[in-house]
């Protein structure tokens, strides 16, 4: 894995020319997880590889079973699952992209998350 030496070495990366670097910023801000549809309720951020099954309160609040919205301030596709050990049913959330609300199908069951890059769906290189 190469490492980014210097600032202007970010701006040659394919796609991150046109952000300014205010975005490039909050780009990093991570995974965003909320409770509520419309990202109200409680928020979790995580930049790591949660499995709620394991990880599931963050100062007293529950998110296993409860995450309704999510955004991801992250460059890397985040994939969601309803069970445990990144398994069942899942969906994909591209870099930047945020829903504000799951989806019926989804709704206050995803139980683990994590982002592609961490062993999904895109091969190492
Ligand atoms: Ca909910």
């Amino acid at each position: 894995m190469s490492k980014i030496n210097n600032q202007s070495n970010l701006f040659n990366i394919e796609g991150v020319q046109d952000i300014c670097y205010e975005s490039a910023a909050s780009y990093s801000g991570g995974i965003r997880v909320y409770t509520g549809a419309n990202f109200t309720g409680q928020v979790r951020t995580a930049k790591g590889v949660p499995d709620l099954s394991v990880s599931d309160r963050l100062e007293g609040v529950k998110f296993n079973n409860e995450i309704s919205s999510i955004k991801n301030d992250t460059d890397k596709p985040w994939a969601f699952y309803k069970k445990a050990g990144y398994s069942g049913e899942r969906f994909t959330l591209k870099p930047g992209q945020s829903m504000k609300f799951v989806g019926r199908r989804f709704n206050d069951t995803i139980t683990s998350y994590r982002s592609e890059a961490d062993g999904g769906g895109q091969a190492a290189s």
